[in-house]
């Protein structure tokens, strides 16, 4: 049954002002009709803002631990849903049923997380230089966010911006893709059901176009995390930077494993697999280059080829089921748009590339698993981030070489090695110029309590996830107290004695 999704503003669920709506179709089977979105416009963000601003000068005082409270409740909630959840993101979004799952399992890791860390926003206490004065800082809240997300993890990301941003006193206004607005609904009803106070965090649904802008740069909002593609990140980043507003975006990526030639093959083309593969490729994280040494170049591709051919493509809600479908037309049409280059540049195809046009498969967004060899280290397909499940192999002659195909992209995200060589393993650490980096397992699969976000193009601003260097640093400003309690004007850097 089709849902409608409501804006929640002000603790008070309602229709855009427009009127108007979309419908969120379930991309495996256009058919279905999961839910209509509200299309909203300036004046619902405007009350938007409104409420939170409203909200802001209370929810900041709240005791972190309180706050804590009902955000743990939240994670209750939404373990004892999990099922239910998991199912709505395969069928909103199209990911295979574990990875639905797994988006909620992201989100409930998440409010755990930050729950208890209600109870450590800890900062400093140090000596003054002066007698009779102390000196500490101290984690204060920004103040209103917006934060704007993608549709890829519907559940998880929002999570990791929301429950970080409520812990350290902001309020917030929410702009989810409007590809996945039931599943972003579902999670607010669970926040406002938890006992979020009305205005602390509030729902706005629409498109990038019409509300993601003009929310980001609203005279009312004090700070914005967004995670989307990196040129929209750079114009969100651009506009902020001139109204003097905090910004942290996570952006795109183009990131490789490197095989080794003593690495255990099977378990290399496993990663590459999971990595290239799952989610349909549509993970910033995705591993769509795979840097091969000379050595086993061949026996990799063999093994990786027999594998790729074997997944099983289909509604994600089978558990058969390997490989979704891709969320909407217009990715479908790009990811069918990069294969066709990469044939053009000469690029091997060696498996897939095509779209199914018959049978079931017809009704949704699915093109094969495609896995191009001999692929040059400049073409398109090897330097641009498709967000499909498109594999490009190259190969390289040795571990430097290895690093450098690794690095020659304009994206710094997520990296992989697959060595049994610990020294091998110790300079990839080191020269892999990424933000994060897995040794003998792919690109894929960060875990919430550590920093996340990457270098170059990859995002700008704060790290997302993790606690202190992460998301506790994006959603909190430095405050220093300094009290004097000698009873005597004391002057720094000038009294010595
Ligand atoms: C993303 O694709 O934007 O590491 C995030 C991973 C996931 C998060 C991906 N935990 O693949």
């Amino acid at each position: 049954m089709a849902e409608d999704t409501k804006n929640l503003i002000n603790g008070r669920w309602e229709c855009a002002i427009s009127g108007k709506t979309m419908d969120s179709l379930n991309p495996a089977d256009t058919r279905e009709v999961i839910g209509t979105v509200s299309l909203s416009g300036s004046k619902d963000v405007d009350s938007a803002v409104e409420a939170a601003r409203r909200a802001y000068p209370s929810w900041r005082l709240v005791p972190a631990p309180r706050r804590g409270e009902i955000i743990y409740r939240a994670a209750e909630l939404l373990l004892k849903r999990k099922d239910e959840l998991g199912v709505l993101v395969t069928r909103e979004m199209g990911k295979v049923i574990t990875e639905g799952l797994a988006d909620v399992q992201e989100a409930i890791d998440m409010a755990y997380y930050m729950a208890g860390e209600g109870r450590r926003l800890s900062g400093e206490t140090v000596p003054s230089e002066l007698p009779n004065k102390d000196c500490k800082s101290l984690r204060v809240p920004i103040g209103v966010f917006a934060l704007i997300t993608p549709w890829n993890f519907p559940t998880a990301i929002p999570a990791w911006k929301i429950f970080p941003a409520l812990i350290s006193g902001n309020t917030v206004i929410f702009k989810p893709s409007s590809f996945t607005p039931v599943c972003a609904t579902r999670l607010i009803e669970i926040l406002a059901e938890a006992g979020i106070p009305n205005g602390v965090i509030n729902l706005v649904h629409g498109t990038g176009d019409e509300v993601g802008e003009y929310l980001a740069t609203h005279p009312g909002i004090d700070g914005v995390s967004f995670t989307g593609s990196s040129a929209v990140g750079e114009k969100l980043a651009k506009a902020c930077a001139s109204f003097d507003k905090e910004i942290s975006c996570e952006t795109g990526g183009k990131n490789p494993i490197i095989v080794m030639d003593d690495a255990i093959l099977e378990l290399a083309v496993e990663g590459a697999i999971w990595g290239g593969f799952g989610s349909t490729g549509q993970r910033c994280t995705a591993a769509s280059r795979i840097v091969v040494h000379e050595n086993v170049y061949n026996d990799f591709l063999d093994i990786l080829i027999k594998a790729t051919s074997k997944l099983m493509v289909g509604n994600g809600l089978k558990n058969e089921t390997d490989v979704g479908p891709l969320i909407n037309e217009e990715q479908m049409n790009k990811v069918l748009n990069y294969i066709e280059v990469g044939k053009k540049e000469g690029a091997r195809l060696l498996t897939g590339g095509r779209r199914y046009t018959s049978g079931d498969l017809a009704n949704g967004y699915f093109i094969e698993p495609t896995v191009f060899a001999d692929v040059d280290r400049g073409m398109r397909i090897a330097q641009e981030e498709i967000f499909g499940p498109v594999v490009s192999v190259i190969k390289a002659k040795d571990l430097y070489d290895a690093i450098d195909i690794a690095n020659c992209v304009q994206y710094g995200l997520s990296a992989a090695i697959y060595t049994q060589d610990v020294n091998a393993s110790a300079i990839a650490e080191r020269d892999l110029d990424t933000g994060v980096v897995y040794i003998n397992s792919s690109t894929i699969g960060a875990e919430i309590h550590l920093p996340f976000g990457g270098t170059k193009r990859s995002g700008l601003g704060h790290r997302e996830a993790g606690g202190r260097g992460g998301a506790l640093d994006m959603f909190t400003k430095w405050k220093v107290i300094y009290r004097d309690f000698s009873g005597m004007l004391q002057k720094a850097q000038i009294d010595k004695e």
